[in-house]
């Protein structure tokens, strides 16, 4: 399992950010102290070809100017092709073996789990970290499941302690408390960054939180 800093993840896809510019977004959200970022270009209105590639390879710059580890939501031909950090899937996307077999041993490897036994699999196949939500309600991801709360992410922090735990789905600076105290390494956000009328700010405010409930990496 490689060690990856997951207490402020970032994901973002330029659908996002209807209204503005996701890059200009990103060096914000990179200013206010995010620790990870994920680029998620889903959605009828996403990005392709070589538009899609373009973009990945900004966001990818950015990262790499701040230190922050650069990871590929689902599209692993485009992590591979531009050197990503690292890819994450889904349950419903290409399977977590054959996506570890794809990118091999150097890349972070995360997966999206909703239950101890997609855990154990998911930990099975290598990954590297899991993602579990939506703890609260979402607006982000129009095919979310019913919110999940913490119970989930405790009972899998019990049972694999050595796995990294992401909290996703409507976290803000004010609930996110709950979330690291029921055993996770992190919070994932999109909306709390993406949506706010200050990036940068918005970002610090969820880093600071989080340092307030004092966890360790
Ligand atoms: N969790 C995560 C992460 N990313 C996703 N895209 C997702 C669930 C659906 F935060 F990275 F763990
Ligand atoms: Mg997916």
């Amino acid at each position: 399992m490689r060690d990856v800093d997951l207490r402020v993840y970032f994901i973002m896809g330029s659908v996002n950010v209807p209204n503005g510019n996701p890059l200009k977004v990103l060096e914000q959200a990179l200013h206010g102290g995010i620790t990870c970022f994920q680029l998620r270009e889903k959605g009828p209105d996403a990005l392709q070809g070589i538009e899609k590639l373009a973009f990945a390879k900004s966001c990818q710059q950015l990262c790499k100017a701040f230190g922050v580890p650069f990871i590929v939501n689902d599209d692993v031909e485009l992590a591979v092709l531009i050197d990503a950090d690292g890819v994450h899937v889904g349950q419903d996307d290409l399977s977590a073996s054959v996506v570890s077999s794809k990118i091999g041993k150097g890349k972070l490897l995360g997966v999206s789990v909703h239950s101890v036994v997609e855990a154990t699999i998911a930990l099975a196949a290598g990954a590297d970290y899991i993602g579990m939500g939506p703890v609260y309600q979402t607006v982000s991801k129009s095919d979310a499941k019913s919110v999940a709360g913490t119970s989930r992410i405790s009972e899998v922090a019990a049972i694999f302690p050595e796995l990294p735990i992401v909290g996703i789905g409507g976290i803000t600076p004010t609930n996110l408390d709950v979330v690291m105290k029921s055993g996770a390494s992190g919070v994932s956000v999109i909306s709390a960054i993406a949506n706010a009328k200050n990036p940068e700010a918005a970002a610090r405010s969820i880093v600071e939180a989080v340092q307030q409930v004092g966890v360790s990496i």
